[in-house]
């Protein structure tokens, strides 16, 4: 098969290895990504259920760092959604976040891996305002700890691909969830549809490079701008908009005052503090 051509087919690889599977988004994510290869490699430190046809069960704290080498052998790839994924104390997201990443990319240069699908966050850029349009060469802005431990993953993913050559594609994935929560979500809503559409160009597109991309639906209202990042082949298919007026009806008038009206990060740029 020419590169060109693999380029949106559904590639299938040996062994995908799939972190956080346990979760929110590794729950959507485990039966499709199934199809995608012929052994999926799963991993969570919570619990992962039965194997199903295909599979293979793998718990592994991202702390770990003999297991996370072993956890990465014989892998083609790595779909990364493990780790802490909402704000919280700084020592939690130290260990899961910056120490386990920094053990996955370490086993992955050891186990020659070469192509990883990092779940970043658009909490990287959440001190920007809702009424700015920014795009991923913008400097980052985050808007706490974990939007921080999101943006040294950016940056430690870059560092391995510069100096070893995995690729990797950061996905500044905005609220995935089967429908928008509230007004903020009709801007940041990525449906599982167009999460499995990215997830998979990521995974298939000849060269990725290091690369930045917003996880969200064509939606009508959005604040990101994927240009830099439209080599990558992702081009969503569903949209927000159909959710607004039930979404709208359900919210009371913003305060226009309230900072997670301001931002990007929503309630994120106001959650703690956690220190004394
Ligand atoms: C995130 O990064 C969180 O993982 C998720 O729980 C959502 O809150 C999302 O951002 C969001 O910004 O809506």
């Amino acid at each position: 098969m020419s590169e060109q051509s693999a380029h949106h087919s559904p590639l299938r690889f040996k062994r995908l290895l799939l972190t956080g599977a346990a979760g929110g988004l590794g729950q959507v994510l485990r039966p499709r990504l199934k199809s995608r290869c012929d052994i999926l490699r799963v991993s969570d430190i919570a619990d992962l259920g039965q194997a199903q046809a295909g599979e293979e069960l793998m718990p592994m704290p991202l702390q770990d760092r003999s297991g996370m080498q072993r956890l990465l052998e014989g892998v083609d790839a790595v779909v990364h959604l493990g780790g802490v994924s909402t704000e919280q104390p700084f020592d939690l997201i130290l260990q899961a976040n910056i120490l386990g990443l920094y053990n996955l990319y370490e086993a992955a240069r050891k186990q020659g891996v070469r192509r990883i699908v990092f779940a970043s966050s658009n909490h990287v850029t959440g001190f920007y305002r809702q009424d700015q349009v920014i795009d991923a060469t913008m400097p980052h802005r985050p808007d706490g700890y974990y939007g921080v431990s999101k943006a040294f993953g950016e940056d430690l993913s870059r560092f391995y691909f510069d100096r070893y050559g995995i690729e990797t594609a950061c996905l500044r994935i905005g609220s995935s969830y089967p429908q928008p929560k509230d007004r903020r979500m009709l801007a940041t809503w990525l449906s599982y549809d167009d999460l499995e559409r990215l997830v998979v160009a990521s995974l298939t597109t000849p060269v990725l490079g290091h690369s930045i991309v917003y996880g969200m639906s064509d939606n009508t209202t959005s604040w990101w701008d994927n240009t830099p990042a439209r080599h990558i082949g992702f081009r969503p298919q569903d949209s927000s908009e159909k959710f607004r007026p039930v979404t709208e009806a359900r919210q009371a008038p913003l305060d226009r005052n309230d900072p997670a009206v301001l931002y990007q990060g929503g309630v994120f740029v106001r959650t703690g503090p956690f220190e004394d």
